[in-house]
């Protein structure tokens, strides 16, 4: 039976579980810990969590290299936490989409130990993509693909006799070994998957790496054109990226997702570079939503953010999908940070190196805080990533003894790397890592000024970033604004002006104050300002006569 489809117009809360609430002590965030602050997301009103990667895993990629797919890591508790913190949600009305990591695995599970003791050739390689090498003594990689995190996309193993010998293909990190999408096995084996977590009542999955689960055939060489190219393709065909063979993939899952109760969700992460390519994730068959990233990458400049917009609903509308919106995840820089770089800080992918282009606090802020007012009056599904809600910018300044993302030491501290974004956030301003847990550990440092991002600092000001999103969320949920349509309002290039009804929308990203004349009354604010004209930076709901 057809569902509610409330992912059409769902809210989702991006959970980072190692750093959000810490129950066991230990310095890394935990299940029971979710659990424990469930009530201060239901304040939030928000509509569903998704969790990062909470499974079994050596942590070489934060979780995002799964060793077990039908167990819970140590780290973040039981399979039980795991339950209760699902009946703790759905017990408040919140849904929870699972992240799901189907491209590779860790080189820890089973199947990967069982390929590395059979020989080439074997049913145990078949499940990865395994390979002899070139050259007279196999000693060159098979193909020249560059790895995501650096380096190149092939290791070669020594076999169970002692010799050199063949290669596996991992586009992630060498513990991250790409499965054989094109094996059934492998197909029958995340069936069952998918079905373990639906049994247990999750609202859906997340789809990690979804546009590379299948690599063209013959595997041809292919040198990406610029950096941004080797994060999800150009226009350009590359072999790794958007092959078509993925979307019998999730055609495959729609039909499981749809043995149940006809309101599961799959949505799927895909760096697509155009959101023409991106749309057809969502065909009617396929995954039911696909994250916006062209979106999130869009600069602060009207006429883009316009464009993008508009191409937004365009694109994904022709395919009956809604659109989606994020502004900030676990792999790039804090929005609160990223909109106040420099047109020439080297942005990359938005996690590159930021020492050249230190960005401004509070004009990041305040435009963070304009661009959440816009995104959440914009019809479709939006992401929210934790600590975005409390405006916290990008923790710059990690000790390297603290740093664990494989970018950085893979690019050998070229690239930034992602720490910057995965920091522990703020509770209570004056209790032991601001409320992350009672020990005061922290895996990673937290930087002396989110004291005054905590959240009971942010919770008693009227005017602090918290409460901006719990009344916007209110006002969105009351307004029915994750549904319908928009017409745009003419407000001059520097702004960004829509209506919802007669609820009106704008935005001035401009210099100049932007006068919306006499008759106006304010909804919200995304700043408060006094006057008729909005200021640089600000956005206002607002309605007239
Ligand atoms: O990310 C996929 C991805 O291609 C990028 O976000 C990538 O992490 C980034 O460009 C880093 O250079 C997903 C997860 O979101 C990410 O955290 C994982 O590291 C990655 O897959 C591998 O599982």
């Amino acid at each position: 039976a057809p569902g509610s489809e409330w992912w059409r117009s769902a809210v989702i809360y991006q959970i980072y579980p190692r750093s959000f609430a810490d129950a066991s002590g230990d310095g890394i965030g935990d299940l029971p810990g979710i659990t424990g602050r469930m009530d201060s997301l239901q304040e939030l009103g928000i509509d569903a969590i998704w969790l990062s990667p909470f499974m079994t895993s050596p942590q070489k990629d934060a979780g995002y290299d799964v060793a077990d797919y039908r167990d819970v890591d140590p780290i973040f508790g039981t399979l039980a936490d795991f339950d209760d913190m699902l009946a703790q949600a759905h017990a408040r009305g919140i849904r929870v989409i699972v992240d799901l990591v189907p491209n590779h695995s860790s080189d820890q599970h089973v199947w990967f130990q069982q390929a590395l003791r059979a020989a080439p050739g074997s049913p145990e390689r078949a499940r990865y993509i395994f390979r002899d090498g070139k050259g007279e003594n196999g000693e060159l990689p098979p193909n020249n693909w560059e790895s995501v995190f650096g380096g190149g996309q092939w290791t070669r193993i020594t076999e169970p006799d002692g010799t050199a010998g063949q290669w596996y293909l991992h586009i992630f990190d060498p513990t991250q070994p790409d499965f054989d999408w094109t094996n059934e096995e492998v197909r029958e084996e995340f069936r069952g998957v998918l079905r373990f977590w639906l049994d247990r009542g999750v609202d859906g999955f997340r789809v990690d790496v979804a546009h590379g689960m299948i690599k063209a055939d013959g595997l041809p060489d292919y040198t990406p054109p610029t950096e941004s190219d080797s994060m999800g393709g150009g226009e350009e065909n590359v072999p790794y990226w958007g092959q078509d063979g993925v979307h019998d993939i999730y055609r495959d899952w729609h039909e499981v997702m749809a043995e149940y109760d006809g309101d599961r969700a799959l949505c799927g992460e895909a760096w697509l570079p155009t959101l023409k390519k991106t749309a057809l994730w969502v065909r009617p068959d396929e995954m039911h939503q696909t994250f916006n990233f062209p979106y999130m990458m869009t600069e602060w400049d009207a006429g883009k953010v316009r464009d993008i917009i508009r191409e937004s609903l365009d694109e994904f509308g022709k395919v009956g999908a809604p659109s989606t919106w994020v502004l900030s995840n676990h792999d790039v820089i804090r929005h609160a940070s990223r909109l106040a770089l420099t047109a020439d800080s080297p942005q990359g992918d938005g996690i590159g190196p930021l020492s050249a282009g230190k960005p401004d606090q509070a004009t990041g802020l305040s435009r963070a805080r304009a661009a959440t007012t816009v995104m959440l009056a914009l019809p479709g599904s939006s992401y929210l990533y934790q600590g975005e809600e409390l405006g916290l910018p990008e923790a710059m300044e990690i000790p390297d003894e603290f740093r664990q993302d494989p970018t950085w030491f893979r690019t050998d501290g070229k690239r930034y790397g992602r720490d910057g974004c995965r920091v522990p956030i703020p509770w209570e301003a004056d209790a032991p890592a601001y409320g992350f847990n009672t020990t005061g550990d922290s895996w990673l440092p937290q930087p002396g000024e989110w004291a005054s991002f905590a959240r009971d600092v942010e919770q008693a000001d009227a005017a602090s970033t918290l409460n901006l999103y719990k009344a916007l969320l209110r006002l969105r949920r009351e307004r029915s604004l994750g549904t319908g349509s928009l017409v745009w309002e003419e407000l001059g290039e520097k702004a960004v002006a829509f209506r919802r009804g007669d609820l009106h929308v704008a935005v001035n990203l401009g210099d100049m104050p932007l006068e919306l004349g006499d008759d106006v009354t304010f909804v919200v604010q995304s700043q408060s300002f006094d006057g008729t004209a909005l200021p640089t930076d600000h956005a206002v709901w607002y309605t007239k006569g």
